[in-house]
Parts: structure tokens; C-alpha cells; sequence
């Protein structure tokens, strides 16, 4: 039987599922990651923060893994967190406050589940507008409080130190758009003033993506809920509806069952291929692959990485000794059939070290150690 497993190595930035009580993260965590957090009709189920790994699918994977009859295919990799839920004055100590805000200050990115699906038997609102905006109160409530705890001890500092005045000046920038009641996600801050406020832990200054927990029910009306909160964000932020329940009661078939489900619904591929690749592409990351008949995997590396920076994310003795790469884009490879006949053709690109590795290539590291 042919395996399907994810990659151990590249990247380990962290993804947070977030939301109110009862709006499904520990349900989309669960599909995402095969995972067994406790799911239940309380709020509050969720107490410790549980980390999973989710396979980002990929058919161009799928397909190089075929052409080369590999035994054996890895995916890349996204790890999320399943957080305790969140309710207004959290940042007060309110629900589980205190504990709710460390483990978010914890991941590098942020995934919103806003609940859209109503339910009589699951307490909680049924209105993704109005849950996003108490989410970000409540982040930016906590985020401002960090802001200005900070800000009097590092003027004091930059009297004495002029290297610190930028940090001053992001900080007074941050509390200026804050008070507003802008998450600095959503601000018009620059990238280097947000990068200055990486030292500053703050829970807004984080990439976000979102997903609406539809009903079955709500499948139709998908994209009329999801331009809604589009247009309450009003930033370039993916939103994806996901009716939560029924992706997690198709994970639990088997490969074809799932694929008839899923499509008999509309759904495609179903929405949490889509998930996480969004979450995979929202952190930087880009792909390239190595395929043979023993298997065909799938390597994460970050945008604008050069070849041996890549080799290395396969071994560090392929970065060491690195002397040059071959090259071939995986649609091209997979026209012509084969690596061989690639070869022989005289279709491999041979690139040494300054080559900017794209997204979908496929790599042969010739090394030396
Ligand atoms: N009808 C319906 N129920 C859902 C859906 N998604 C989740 N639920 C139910 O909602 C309840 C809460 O789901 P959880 O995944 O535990 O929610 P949570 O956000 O992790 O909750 P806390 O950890 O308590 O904050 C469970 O009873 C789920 O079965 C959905 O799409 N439709
Ligand atoms: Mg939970």
C-alpha cells in the first residue's frame, strides 16, 4: 500500500484556531488534523491548548507521485493549535481570559473560526459579523494594554539609547491605530513598523485568516455570508466558508467515500484542502519536489529562498556540499514523463548557486562532502 505521511522537517510556525465558545475550533481542528480534541455542546470544552499536524494536499504532488510510481508520497505540512474559546472582557480575566490570550500569543498566525451555522442545541450566536467584532475588541483591548505598559519604560530608555527611539515611534503608532479600534492586521501600517513590533508580542500583529463555520443548511448561501464579513473586515484577508461538521464527517471515511460525499454536495475536493493551503501560503511558504519510484515529497521552503537554502532544507550536508541544482518545473516533467527522458531530452535547467527556486519546481541536488 502506497503512504501518504507528512514532512518532519522545513518550517514550524504555528497556526491558532480562534473564535467564540461553541463555534467549532476544536471540530475544525479535529478534520484539519486528525486529531481528538474534546468537542462538545458546552462552551468552554476546550481548556488546554492541543497541537496538530495537517496535510496540505497537493494534486501536483499527487501527480509527480504517480508519474514516477513512487511507494511512497509526503505532503507538506501545517501545524495548528486549538485554542480555549474566547468571550468579551477576556481581556479583563473574563471566561478563560488570561489563558486564552498566552496561547495565542504563542502561534505566529491566526485562523478566526466565526460560527455562522445555527443550532438549538449548541448555545452561542449564529452571527460571524457580529462574533468577528468582539473577537477584535478583544485582541485589541489586550494588545493596547501591551502598548502602553511598554511605551513610558522604552522612552525612558531611549533618552539614554537612541537605538531604541524606532521602537518608541512604532509603539506610538500601534497605540494611535489601536485606540482607534483597528487590529493592527487591518491597519495601514507599514512592514517595517510591524516588523519592529515583533519584539512586542502583540496578538494583532499577526497574518489572519478566516473561516465561517457554515450549517448544511447555509451551503447555498456561502458566498452571501462570507462577502458580509469581507466587507466588515475591509482588508485583503481570505475568508472561506466551511460547513465544519460535514468536512469532519467526511474525514472519517475512507479516500473514495469522502470524494463521492464531498462532491455529490458541490463541495469538490471539500473546503479544508483549501484551508490549509491558504493557512500554508498565508505564512510565506512555497513548495518544490523530489520525486523517485522510492517516494515523491513535497519540500517547504520560504519565498525568495535560493537553491542551496533549499538543499539544505532537505539535508544539511546538501547545502554544505552544494554544487549545483537540475531543475525542471513539475508540469513540464510531467508532459514530457519521466526524469530520465527529461534529462535526456536536455530539459533539465542546470542552476547553481544564485538560482531563486519557484514555487512547483522540481530538484536534483548534485552535492559534495
Ligand atoms: N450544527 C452544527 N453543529 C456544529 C458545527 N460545527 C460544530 N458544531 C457543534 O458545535 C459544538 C461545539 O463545537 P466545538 O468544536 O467543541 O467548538 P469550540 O469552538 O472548540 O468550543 P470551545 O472549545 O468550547 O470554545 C459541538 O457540539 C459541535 O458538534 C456545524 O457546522 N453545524
Ligand atoms: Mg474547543
Amino acid at each position: 500500500m502506497r503512504e501518504r505521511e507528512a514532512t518532519n522537517l522545513g518550517l514550524v510556525e504555528k497556526l491558532g484556531l480562534i473564535g467564540l465558545p461553541n463555534s467549532g475550533k476544536s471540530s475544525l481542528f479535529n478534520a484539519l488534523t486528525g486529531g481528538s480534541a474534546v468537542v462538545a455542546q458546552h462552551p468552554f470544552s476546550t481548556t488546554e491548548t492541543l497541537t496538530g499536524v495537517a496535510i496540505v494536499p497537493d494534486r501536483r504532488l499527487d501527480a509527480l507521485s504517480q508519474m514516477s510510481r513512487s511507494r511512497k508520497t509526503v505532503y507538506a505540512h501545517v501545524e495548528f493549535v486549538d485554542i480555549a474559546g474566547l468571550v468579551a472582557g477576556a481581556n479583563a480575566g473574563e471566561g478563560l481570559g488570561n489563558r486564552f490570550l498566552a496561547g495565542i500569543r504563542e502561534v505566529d498566525a491566526l485562523c478566526m473560526v466565526l460560527r455562522a451555522f445555527e443550532d438549538g442545541n449548541v448555545p452561542g450566536e449564529s452571527d460571524p459579523v457580529e462574533a468577528l467584532g468582539i473577537l477584535e475588541l478583544e485582541l485589541v483591548m489586550a494588545d493596547l494594554a501591551t502598548c502602553e505598559s511598554l511605551i513610558e519604560r522604552r522612552r525612558k530608555t531611549a533618552r539614554a539609547d537612541s537605538s531604541v527611539v524606532p521602537e518608541v515611534e512604532a509603539l506610538e503608532k500601534a497605540i494611535d491605530v489601536l485606540t482607534k479600534g483597528t487590529p493592527i492586521f487591518k491597519s495601514d501600517l507599514g512592514a517595517e513598523t510591524k516588523e519592529i513590533l515583533k519584539g512586542s508580542f502583540l496578538l494583532t500583529n499577526k497574518a489572519v485568516l478566516i473561516v465561517v463555520n457554515l450549517g448544511e443548511d447555509q451551503l447555498d448561501q456561502s458566498d452571501q455570508i462570507c462577502s458580509l464579513v469581507r466587507e466588515a473586515l475591509g482588508a485583503s484577508i481570505d475568508v472561506l466558508g466551511v460547513c465544519v461538521q460535514l468536512e469532519s464527517e467526511a474525514m472519517a471515511l475512507e479516500l473514495e467515500e469522502r470524494a463521492e460525499l464531498l462532491s455529490g454536495l458541490g463541495l469538490g475536493e471539500g473546503a479544508l484542502t483549501r484551508v490549509a493551503q491558504a493557512a500554508f501560503h498565508m505564512l510565506g511558504r512555497r513548495t518544490f519536489f523530489t520525486t523517485g519510484d522510492k517516494e515523491s515529497r513535497a519540500w517547504t521552503f520560504r519565498a525568495g529562498a535560493k537553491a542551496p537554502e533549499c538543499a539544505g532544507v532537505i539535508h544539511s550536508d546538501l547545502q554544505r556540499g552544494f554544487i549545483r541544482a537540475e531543475v525542471i518545473h513539475w508540469d513540464e516533467l510531467l508532459s514530457i514523463g519521466s526524469w530520465t527522458a527529461a534529462k535526456n531530452q536536455g530539459k533539465l535547467g542546470v542552476e547553481g548557486k544564485d538560482y531563486e527556486v519557484k514555487d512547483g519546481d522540481v530538484l536534483e541536488i548534485r552535492f559534495n562532502v
